[in-house]
């Protein structure tokens, strides 16, 4: 009959590490696997710098602190100046090609709606006089976080005719999931 460990013993035996080789070693499955995955990871992120290079996908967008009243005001003179219809109460604007258009992000549309033409730069100026909202145009994959207080400007250059609507996807009251706005492009 083996002996009971004395009180000091095993006081001790936690103190020491494990003898030997306590563990298991990896099955051939799992060793496979964990090479995969870490491959993968690899490639992922690599993907990242290399889509950065190549993808074409970075919209280039500068932002500047702007007061919303200000913002307000400049939106309104410019849909003044160069309104051309009406679409259900809301303004259409059809701004000179290659100039700085505004697009009003308020609870709950986005205004006016913009005329451009394609092959034509302009410069998106993009605002918020109220809540955050998200501005995310279709069917492209364009999506951008719009704030009170900050003005985005976003350099686009419509390479497609048509129209192409623009949804809030940040949720920002009661009216969100009617907030739309439109782009006709010519
Ligand atoms: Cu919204």
């Amino acid at each position: 009959m083996a002996e009971e460990p004395t009180q000091g013993e095993r006081e001790l035996s936690t103190l020491l590490p494990p003898k030997d080789r306590w563990w298991e070693r990896l099955g051939p499955d799992e060793r496979r696997w964990l090479t995969i995955a870490f491959v993968w990871c690899l490639v992922l992120f690599s993907g990242m710098y290399v889509w950065l290079a190549v993808g074409d996908q970075q919209t280039p967008v500068e932002s500047y602190r702007i007061d919303p009243f200000v913002f307000q005001q400049e939106v309104d003179a410019f849909v003044e100046e160069h309104q051309v219809d009406e679409i259900q109460g809301a303004a259409v604007v059809e701004p000179p090609p290659g100039s700085e258009v505004y697009l009003h992000a308020n609870q709950f549309a986005f205004r006016p709606v913009l005329k451009l033409q394609k092959d034509e730069t302009y410069r998106l100026l993009v605002s918020s006089t109220d809540v955050q909202h998200g501005l995310s145009l279709q069917p492209t994959n364009l999506n951008f976080q719009v704030l009170p207080g900050y003005l985005y400007v976003i350099e686009i250059t419509p390479d497609e005719v048509g129209e192409f609507p623009i949804i809030c996807n940040e949720f920002c009251g009661l009216g969100h999931h009617v907030m739309t706005g439109l782009i006709v492009v010519d």
